[in-house]
């Protein structure tokens, strides 16, 4: 809702309370300090991540009046070093009585001639329609709405589970554009269309479609949300968030497709889950001024409704995550090296050995807002594990642990919180170690927000909520035979507010 102002301008009243509102909820010990989130309220997608006149815009699905989701509006920041955020007035609201009446959903930011123009889906009831909006300030605050939309007036003919969510870039002198869809046969799919003007568009056909059998082993779903399609080295990413409309599913992820575009077709080589930790969805891209691919995505609460609205805020957003194509034709994943400006002073921890089954309590690295990174030789042991935002007890903590002979990383947040009510299932990726190669974590701990890289190639997030204050500690330890700790290295991160 936007109000008069007295010069005639209109603000937002959720900006002019944006520093009592972060003031007020920054008491809350589950409220992460250096990952991005609005004031308050509900926030999911990113949206329209783009690096205008040498900045970084993020703009967000944003719920201005709870921390429910409902009622869909673009909120927006920006920042100058991809780690500080401003924010700034909500940049889309919905129109009663028009497209939009009902909610301005997930889309992108193109630069058309010079001017930067949204392409959102406007909702009114049922209809889930292409929406366009146009900027003409440099910070991006001021949005005009295409009295020409909905753009394209009817989903294609095909019998869809749902038709909404874009990526849009420009190809040989033409606007392509992908809008999420499911065909309700066969799968989850990317629907391509071509414009000369972003106004008026063809409709190409789906560029890639999965398969809703869910026997397959890597499962697509029945809709695709949020699809991202760019290149990466001499590949081709398509990412899509995996939309299941019988809810069957329990764990939501996006899917990474490397492979090949050509010709309006899409040949998958190779699938991944992005990010198995069950919290990582509707991911979206950006390249920056320096040709970098850099992705955020949702992090959704682990926790329940009723907590959630004592809260009065839901929802963070990943650290940036800078996406590449590696030598051997992998995907890798980091984070960006700009957080290091967030570093305090350094501890550091090692060698040193780690018998079978004895804790190395690493006092000098705890904290709940804190980076950590750790290189192990793994060497024999069956496994070794890192404890974070562990109680002096360890009736609490979260257990990061790299099992050698299945080959997988796994946060593992079944103790993490006394509560009950928390989202408990253990998350794992595959994660293989070369002959020789040592296991490089790097962890990040900002409250209720754990994410963990390793080895550049995988990346988990993990929602955790532990009951005390003094859940603050990190161990080590390793199993089945003894392991080397190469070295430690912590710091406690600074707030970006
Ligand atoms: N979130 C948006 C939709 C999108 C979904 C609505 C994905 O546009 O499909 O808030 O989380």
């Amino acid at each position: 809702m936007m109000m008069p102002h007295s010069t005639g301008q209109q603000i937002d009243p959720h900006l002019e309370q944006a520093p009592d509102l972060r003031e007020r909820l920054s008491a809350d010990r589950h409220r992460p300090c250096y990952h991005f989130l609005p004031p308050a309220n509900w926030m999911n997608d990113p949206n329209g991540v783009v690096q205008w006149k040498g900045r970084y815009h993020l703009f967000y699905q944003h719920n201005p009046f709870g921390p429910l989701w409902a009622t869909m509006h673009w909120g927006h920041a920006v920042s100058d070093d991809l780690v500080h955020w401003i924010d700034l007035p909500i940049a889309l609201e919905p129109t009663p009585g028009s497209p939009d009446e009902d909610g301005c959903f997930s889309g992108c930011i193109v630069i058309n001639n010079g001017v930067p123009t949204i392409i959102y889906t406007g909702v009114r009831g049922d209809a889930q329609l292409p929406c366009l909006a146009t900027s003409d300030d440099d910070d991006l605050v001021t949005w005009r709405k295409d009295p020409r939309n909905p753009v394209i007036p009817a989903p294609p003919s095909l019998d869809l589970v749902g038709f909404r969510d874009h990526s849009v870039w420009q190809e040989e002198g033409l606007w392509h554009q992908l809008i999420g869809a499911g065909i309700r046969d066969a799968g989850g799919t990317a629907l391509l269309y071509t414009s000369p003007d972003l106004v008026r568009w063809r409709y190409r056909g789906p560029i890639m479609t999965g398969d809703r059998d869910r026997d397959k082993p890597f499962w697509t779903g029945t809709m695709w949300e949020c699809p991202d399609l760019f290149p990466l080295g001499d590949r081709h990413l398509l990412v899509a968030s995996i939309w299941d409309d019988r809810r069957v599913q329990t764990l939501s992820y996006a899917a990474a497709f490397l492979g090949t575009y050509r010709e309006g077709r899409f040949t998958p080589e190779h699938e991944e889950i992005l990010d198995p930790g069950g919290h990582f969805y509707a991911p979206q891209t950006m390249c920056d001024a320096t040709g970098r691919r850099l992705m955020w995505g949702w992090l959704w609460e682990g926790r329940g409704p009723g907590a959630i609205m004592e809260a009065g805020w839901s929802g963070v957003m990943s650290l940036p995550r800078l996406l590449s194509l590696r030598p051997d034709g992998s995907l890798g994943v980091e984070p960006v090296p700009e957080l290091e400006i967030l570093r305090g002073e350094a501890s550091r921890i090692g060698p040193v050995d780690l018998p079978t089954g004895q804790l190395l309590p690493l006092p000098s690295l705890a904290g709940d807002s804190i980076e950590v990174a750790i290189e192990l030789e793994v060497g024999d042991a069956a496994e070794v594990a890192v404890m974070v935002r562990t109680s002096p007890g360890r009736e609490e903590e979260t257990v990061i642990r790299y099992n050698r002979i299945g080959r997988q990383l796994l946060v593992d947040s079944a103790r993490s919180s006394l509560d009950t009510p928390s989202d408990r299932e253990a998350r794992a990726a595959v994660l293989p170690l070369g002959a020789g190669e040592t296991l490089r974590l790097h962890i990040f701990v900002d409250r209720s927000v754990i994410e963990v890289f390793a080895n550049d190639v995988v990346a988990i997030a993990d929602r955790v909520y532990p009951t005390r204050a003094d859940s603050t500690g990190v161990s080590l330890v390793a199993r089945g035979e003894q392991a080397r700790l190469r070295s430690a290295t912590g710091w406690t991160l600074a707030s970006i507010w």
